[in-house]
């Protein structure tokens, strides 16, 4: 797809008007603005695919939200959807298509790539997943020496971690609950050495999880289980039995000694963050079982179908996507904060951290020009009511602008007591406060003393969204990581950068390896780094050796 048509984000219009209009809504009070228009907390709302959005909690007015929708259709917004839903290679820098929706496309739906439909391969894949999981749920995939698998050890990192955990976790309600799932990421011995410490290796089955079978961490780890396994079983035959690989590098795959009937497969158009609804899934697949982990794809696909087809007045990852952009290139926010108020998804924000700041954190745009404004932010956050007591207070009170998602769910999974109202009534409350605040007078009508009429002064006027759905399902798990991958998509359209590559982590992956012989060789070569790193490698080698 050409990118010479779109014109410098700056330079575009709407952003120009934004500019201007920036300086009247800056000043403005939620306060205010909601005492003006008692309507706002219903008109600035949108609801699609079960999600209920509001952002009348944001420093705007309507005049805002159609400037913003202006600068998206600017930014060649719709072309770029298209481009991507229909295989095109936007991935630029790859020279590769961006095909995570095709991995939830219905069965009979045509997505080509290169000429050639791409849906069926993913339902073959799905079905043999589904099989597969069956096998190992009921028991009938034995370990080697005959004993039913009851644990389940994932081992990738990255986009072949997170994604996996976050959803693991957020959708354990509903997993099996007589098996045990752990994911093992670090090259820290210790993350591999606890996660297998009490388990019995003849119940036990890896899932080496690695699109490309060349990852440091993600091998070191995969040989030392196949270690640990052989030293309790004793027997090289064992590994069929307790290893699958999901890649797309059957050559290595083979040479680890995984037989590729036992592998399964996804395509490079699919990228590492946006992979866990492939073969990357396939531990939360074994967790819930195929009949759930596809109502998770139909909750993508929902909202896929919503963002394709919505007016962007209506559409939740456009609107979403740029308020975020209203905060960091207007008012110079550096973070988003996302605090889910559900301790399943207590992995959420993690996982939106990598999905966010890999994909738009880059300071060249797709011709490979040096932006003049600002991209991707830093994404952050935990699940709530536990943040209340511990960051919240730079959020009420610090001297920075934090943007926050507040994401809620009408019914708990756990009845117990009235927990439930107690979370939900935080969760008011604290978008409530951020918005009002409280000022000096109504503290002092409280009957503070004067001397800390400041410090118990909130100013208010602290931005939110509020992101509601009914109960936590896999279905919505699904519509809300769709929403977030778009959202990403979105800004990044904008910002003209490419949300798909990620060349900073590739450099992590060759740096190491100069230094790993320094450290493990018997007779060292001589040091050659700047003084700093040859005096701290020194340093190693001798407390080591000690
Ligand atoms: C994700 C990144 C990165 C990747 C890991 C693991 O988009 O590319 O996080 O997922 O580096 O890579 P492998 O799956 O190839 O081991």
């Amino acid at each position: 797809m050409s990118t010479a048509t779109v014109v410098p984000l700056t330079d575009r219009p709407a952003w120009k008007a934004l500019e201007k209009h920036f300086r009247d809504v800056a000043p403005l009070h939620l306060r205010q603005q909601f005492a003006d228009d008692p309507q706002r907390g219903k008109n600035l709302c949108a609801e699609a695919c079960g999600i209920y959005f509001d952002y009348s909690k944001n420093r705007i007015t309507a005049e805002t939200v159609s400037l913003l929708i202006q600068l998206a259709k600017e930014s060649g917004l719709a072309e770029r959807i298209e481009a991507m839903f229909t295989g095109q290679k936007i991935n630029v820098t790859e020279r590769r298509a961006v095909l995570h929706v095709a991995l939830r496309a219905p069965k009979g739906e045509k997505i080509e790539v290169d000429g050639q439909d791409v849906v069926p391969e993913v339902h073959e894949v799905l079905d043999k997943m589904s099989k597969f999981s069956d096998r190992v749920r009921s028991g009938d995939w034995v370990g080697h020496t005959g004993r039913k698998i009851k644990n389940v050890i994932n081992i990738g990192i990255g986009g072949s971690d997170l994604g996996p955990e976050m959803a693991y976790q957020a959708l354990r309600y509903y997993s099996q609950r007589d098996m045990t799932f752990r994911f093992v990421s670090n090259v820290d011995g210790t993350d591999i050495a606890e996660a297998t410490r009490d388990l019995d290796a003849e119940e036990t089955l890896f899932i080496v999880a690695s699109k490309t079978f060349t990852t440091l961490e993600t091998l070191t780890n995969a040989h030392s289980a196949r270690k640990w396994l052989l030293d309790k079983l004793g027997d090289e035959k064992a590994v069929a039995k307790h290893f699958v690989a999901v890649s797309t590098n059957a050559e290595e795959v083979s040479k680890f000694g995984i037989d590729t009937e036992n592998m399964f497969g996804f395509w490079d158009w699919v990228g590492g963050r946006y992979s866990y609804d492939s073969a990357i899934g396939l531990s939360l697949m074994i967790a819930i079982g195929p009949e759930q982990f596809r109502e998770m794809l139909a909750g993508f696909h929902e909202m896929d179908v919503h963002f394709r087809t919505t007016p962007f007045e209506k559409n939740l990852p456009v609107i979403l996507g740029m308020l975020g952009i209203w905060y960091n290139n207007f008012f110079g926010a550096q973070t988003v904060a996302i605090l889910p108020y559900d301790q399943y998804l207590n992995r959420f924000s993690s996982y939106l951290q990598q999905l966010d700041m890999e994909s738009d954190g880059k300071h060249v745009d797709l011709d490979g020009n040096t932006v003049n404004y600002q991209t991707g932010p830093i994404v952050w956050g935990t699940p709530g009511t536990n943040g209340q007591h511990a960051y919240y207070q730079l959020i009420h009170q610090g001297t920075k602008l934090i943007p926050c998602d507040f994401i809620g769910f009408c019914q708990s999974l756990n009845h117990v007591g009235d927990h439930h109202d107690l979370l939900m009534a935080n969760f008011f409350a604290q978008t409530e406060a951020l918005a009002f605040g409280k000022t000096a007078d109504e503290v002092r009508a409280d009957g503070v003393p004067d001397y800390q009429i400041p410090h118990r002064t909130f100013t208010g006027n602290h931005p939110t969204n509020t992101i509601l759905l009914d109960r936590l399902t896999p279905a919505a798990l699904g519509k809300l990581v769709a929403l977030y991958e778009h959202k990403v998509f979105v800004q990044g359209t904008v910002w003209h950068i490419n949300s798909f590559d990620q060349w900073g982590v590739e450099l992590g992956k060759v740096l190491a390896k100069r230094i790993i012989p320094e450290l493990e060789s018997t007779s060292p070569p001589e040091l050659a780094h700047d003084s700093s790193t040859n005096t701290l490698l020194t340093r190693y080698r001798d407390a080591k050796e000690k």
